[in-house]
């Protein structure tokens, strides 16, 4: 119950694959053995003895692992410890996450902006457009000879970034990026993955269509004079709680960034890359995104240190921007990436030139505003094709697998039985793409070694976003026994249905509180979350979050379905 986020057995709500790891989570220390029973009947198939106790690092409680990974049989089942300590439902069977997988793909569908969502593809949260975008003002900070004060540009399209209507360059481009790499990493897997959208029927899978909704709108946020990229396009202030064909209030690009430009160079790369394989059903595109990235990387060179810091900003031009900043202060990084993939696009090695990869620093879990592991998977991806020198692919290999290494380093003895959470710090704003993410490193290191431990720490860490974890919330809306269903995400507010927008990723907890929202009931770093529409800081969704979201779910159907 919400008064006591830890009591019961905490299991991923959706389910297991028959040969996959399956764990569920006790609370308390005094239960040394645990039956699995049929839902329909109650009958007991399997019994088990739970592991030693686990004292949270966090609040202290305990908890015990009930591991039922011998079982195999298809079916729906439930845990129970004692007579009235019962897991929720679940369903072993084959595919078992392709529905979740699916869904938080579609979840970009329901983010799309200046587009009606009708019926059909939409369901009962079918919308009329919002944001037609198609005359944004150059703000202050944005000026330049070829666009002065008062030029109108065209730049409709896109995803909404989270709760909130705004579209950032940065945010989309780690977004972007992951979306872009698991096509790349799974190609064959999504031949059958059909996500219900009006570009459905055509010869193109759904991930790369629903990604160039978005990468439409980037292209348009390139200054084509010189080739920088504004930071975002925003209303001045954050609308209300109002459904998008209800805010009207006029929006702005605001200043060029390196950050931006930078993560720009690195998706249109990507892009082009992929896309020249669908030349014939999208002529032209793939070449337009290898001229802007070009163009983007040129300016960057020009312009190497343009941070965008929106208080300064607003020191100096009107109107005051007080949006979401995604105020990146270093871009060693963001070089990183965008000259893997313009070395992986063109194979020209330059582009490394007077880049240090810094492997011999510890990788860094991929953030809005760090990127350097993406350009570690993407060259990895190619050293073969690239004829890579060995030295310097050892050392990203060396860089990938310790990453993964730390991460899985005693993790049964997590009370959650997780590599989420090992660090406090894993509990920041977003959380859940913490636990993505880390999902997502740990399938590069078992690509590198085809040591299974690695898709095992993977699962678990969606068995945690699925609901096996301290708050016992399944963090996908419209999927677990105990969902979501406040999400601070301005359709779902608005719109009237009870069910929020599914398939979208709550942060999750997040200890920083800096909502202020009322309702939270623990301030333990992994307790730390309320499902209520005031919380921005621990239950908004957001398009990086649901991107690794995407990546983990799919990637894991591939894997396992073999
Ligand atoms: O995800 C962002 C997080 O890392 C920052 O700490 C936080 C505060 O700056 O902003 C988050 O991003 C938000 C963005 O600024 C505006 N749209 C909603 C995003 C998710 O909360």
């Amino acid at each position: 119950s919400a008064q006591n986020p830890n009591a019961g057995v905490q299991v991923n709500q959706v389910g297991f694959y028959p040969g996959g790891r399956k764990i569920a989570i006790i609370s308390g220390d005094k239960n040394a053995a645990f039956t699995v029973k049929e839902a329909s009947s109650g009958k007991v198939v399997f019994k088990g003895k739970s592991g030693e106790p686990v004292t949270n690092p966090y609040s202290g409680k305990k908890t015990q692992t009930a591991d039922f990974s011998d079982f195999k049989k298809a079916g729906k089942f439930y845990i129970e410890v004692n007579t009235n300590s019962k897991s929720p439902v679940f369903e072993i069977k084959d595919r078992v996450h392709k529905e979740a997988a699916l869904a938080s793909l579609k979840g970009f569908y329901y983010q799309r902006v200046s587009t009606d969502l009708p019926e059909k593809y939409a369901g009962k949260w079918a919308r009329p457009a919002g944001h037609p975008d198609d005359k944004i003002l150059i703000h202050a900070s944005a000026v330049s000879a070829g666009r002065p004060e008062n030029t109108v540009i065209r730049s409709p399209r896109g995803w909404y970034d989270a709760g909130d209507y705004n579209k950032y360059i940065v945010n989309s481009g780690i977004t972007m990026g992951t979306l872009l790499s698991l096509y790349e990493d799974f190609p064959a897997y999504f031949e059958d993955f059909n996500t219900n959208i009006p570009e459905s029927t055509n010869a193109v899978p759904d991930l790369l269509d629903e990604v160039i909704w978005n990468l439409r709108w980037m292209l348009t946020m390139q200054d084509t004079e010189d080739g920088g990229v504004y930071h975002k396009l925003t209303n001045p202030r954050f609308d209300g709680m109002i459904m998008p064909d209800a805010a009207r209030n006029p929006r702005y690009v605001v200043q060029k960034g390196t950050a931006a430009t930078l993560d720009f160079v690195a998706v249109m790369a990507q892009s082009a890359r992929i896309l020249r394989n669908f030349n014939a059903q999208l002529p032209g595109l793939a070449d337009s995104c290898s001229v802007a990235a070009v163009k983007g990387w040129q300016w960057a060179k020009k312009n190497p240190t343009i941070m965008y810091d929106q208080n300064e900003l607003n020191k100096q031009f009107d109107p005051d921007i007080v949006t979401g900043a995604y105020g990146d202060k270093n871009v060693s990084d963001e070089w990183i990436w965008a000259a893997a993939e313009m070395y992986a696009l063109t194979k020209k090695p330059e582009y490394l030139n007077t880049i240090s990869l810094e492997t011999e620093r510890a990788m860094p879990l991929p953030t809005w505003s760090q990127v350097k592991a993406l350009g570690y998977y993407t060259l990895l991806r190619f050293a073969d094709e690239l004829k890579m020198e060995s030295k310097l692919s050892s050392d990203l290999k060396k860089s990938v697998l310790n990453f993964s290494d730390d991460l899985i380093q005693d993790y049964e003895k997590q009370p959650y039985h997780t590599v989420m959470g090992k660090s406090e710090k894993d509990y920041s704003w977003g959380s859940s793409s913490v636990a993505a993410n880390q999902g997502i490193a740990l399938l590069y290191a078992y690509k590198l070694t085809k040591d299974a431990k690695y898709v095992n720490a993977a699962l678990e860490n969606l068995d945690y976003l699925l609901g096996r974890n301290a708050t016992g919330y399944s963090f996908l809306t419209g999927f677990g026994s105990k969902q979501v269903m406040h999400p601070h995400h301005r359709p779902s507010i608005a719109d009237g249905i009870a069910e929020p927008v599914p398939g979208l990723l709550s942060g999750g907890p997040n200890p920083g509180q800096q909502d202020k929202c009322t309702t939270y009931t623990s301030k333990f770093a992994d307790e730390s979350f309320t499902d209520d529409d005031c919380s921005y800081a621990s239950n908004e969704i957001a398009i990086n979050w649901n991107a690794p979201m995407v990546y983990l779910a799919a990637a894991l159907e591939a894997i396992m379905s073999k």
